[in-house]
């Protein structure tokens, strides 16, 4: 038997018809060979984070669980974000076309020149935690804080839940 992980990727994008982005991310990431699926949040209509004279993004969480390592996984995040047309250049606060973020990798935290999980801006940002909270409500950082209660204290910053009708 080989070792599975529960991965949870933060989804994020406000450029070139973001749902349709994160909707193709999401399938993309759902034929990542060594990985499936588990579970899917609703997509979030959020304010920027960072300069705001950018668009409002679209943003969710997917859970899937994968015998790859953590460093394999992202390569395959980075492919899907390259093959959507994302410029990897110094626009680190700015508007991007697609973000898949490694949030968290199952209890492990991991720290390298790629690579930081837990994700270190997730206990601050509103558009992971309250598609992180929907998806896994009973989920702990490795430090122990709970996602629930992070969810629920944080400041929602006009947030809206879309529905498909919307
Ligand atoms: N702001 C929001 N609302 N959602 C994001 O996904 C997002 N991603 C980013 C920055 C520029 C920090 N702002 C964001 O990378």
């Amino acid at each position: 038997m080989q070792k599975t992980t529960i991965a949870y990727i933060g989804l994020g994008s406000n450029l070139s018809n973001p749902r349709l982005q994160i909707s193709k991310a999401a399938d993309e990431i759902s034929q990542i060979k060594a990985g499936n699926v588990i579970a899917l949040s609703a997509l979030y209509l959020s304010k920027p984070m960072g300069p705001q004279d950018q668009d409002d993004y679209i943003n969710a969480v997917i859970a899937i669980e994968t015998t790859l390592p953590a460093l394999e996984l992202l390569d395959a995040l980075q492919a899907i974000e390259n093959a959507a047309g994302r410029v990897r250049k110094d626009n680190r606060w700015g508007a991007r076309i697609l973000d898949c973020d490694i949030l968290l990798f199952g209890n492990e935290s991991i720290e390298n020149e790629r690579l930081t999980v837990p994700h270190y801006g997730m206990k601050i940002r509103e558009f992971v935690l309250l598609p992180l909270a929907e998806i896994a409500p009973t989920l702990h950082l490795p430090d122990g804080t709970s996602i629930s209660s992070l969810a629920s204290e944080i400041n929602s910053n006009g947030i809206v839940k879309l529905s498909l009708l919307k």
